[in-house]
């Protein structure tokens, strides 16, 4: 039987967050493979380990400038949960490369330290979820809710909406449309919420507040709406449904900078 989880660290040095990580997976009855392969240090080997696993859902983290959960997602259809590590500035360095993706490749990344969160979001994902709610409120930036909108209409994935914010059902992905200043007035269920924190004009400060307050949730980058539909749209594709479709919307992310790249090359 393939592992059910495949859980990748950057160094040894990381096995303050990893070991916790799987004997508490082990625990709940759910099987995983630990790695410890870097993005930086041992590229190939990490290509090699991705191509061979046939695992659901991916955990992965590293400390400083963490490459990793951002080239797993890079290379998998399959959701990817993104642990930020404290190697320095405690852990912003980290969490910001976890959450910050570009449009159309998301992680889905906790805080330093969250190994209960990362578990129990693996553990509702392989249990099934049955819809994504889209939650909307007075403060929710209609810019940032059209990308989400938008990102799932052009998949084909069905979508309910509410204004309800008491993520009572554990078998619906929640999108939920945060303002930065408001990340702590989240009530903390056992469901799983992805939270797009939502700052239109944002400073440095910013960052570091979103840091501060991303707790028990799981989280993209600020105002990227389209990244917590596509995350979503994975999480509810645990049998591969929208796989086709999803690669589909990677296929057409790619032809945008491809085609930057051609006409950049024409001018030389
Ligand atoms: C990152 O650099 C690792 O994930 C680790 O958190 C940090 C320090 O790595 P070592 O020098 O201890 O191997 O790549």
């Amino acid at each position: 039987m393939p592992e059910s989880v495949f859980i990748v660290f950057g160094s040894a040095s990381d096995s303050n967050v990893f070991e916790p990580l799987s004997a508490e997976l082990e625990e709940m009855g759910i099987s995983c493979k630990v790695n410890v392969l870097s993005a930086h240090r041992t590229p190939k080997e990490l290509e090699k380990a991705l191509k061979k696993t046939k695992a659901k859902i991916f955990v992965a983290g590293a400390g400083l400038s963490s490459a990793l959960p951002g080239v797993v997602a890079s290379r998998t259809l399959k959701p990817i949960i993104g642990i930020a590590c404290a190697g320095a500035f405690e852990g912003i360095d980290s969490f910001l490369s976890t959450v910050q993706m570009p449009p159309g490749i998301p992680v889905l990344g906790v805080s330093v330290g969250k190994i209960n969160d990362a578990a129990r979001h693996v553990q509702n994902y392989l249990s099934g979820f049955e819809k994504i709610v889209l939650v909307e409120t007075q403060n929710t930036n209609p810019a940032v809710f059209a990308k989400a909108k938008e990102a799932l209409n052009q998949l084909g994935v069905p979508f309910e909406k509410t204004s309800d914010y008491s993520f009572s059902d554990k078998k619906s992905v929640y999108v939920a449309f945060v303002d930065l200043h408001a990340l702590e007035e989240l009530p903390l269920t056992d469901s799983t919420v992805i939270v797009v924190p939502v700052k239109i004009s944002n400073t440095a400060d910013d960052a570091k507040l979103f840091f501060a307050t991303a707790k028990h949730h799981l989280f993209v980058g600020v105002n990227r709406g389209e990244n917590a539909a596509l995350a979503a749209a994975q999480l509810v594709s645990l049998k591969g449904k929208y796989d086709k479709k999803i690669l589909a919307y990677r296929k057409g992310q790619a032809k945008k900078v491809l085609e930057a790249n051609k006409k950049i090359q024409e001018r030389v």
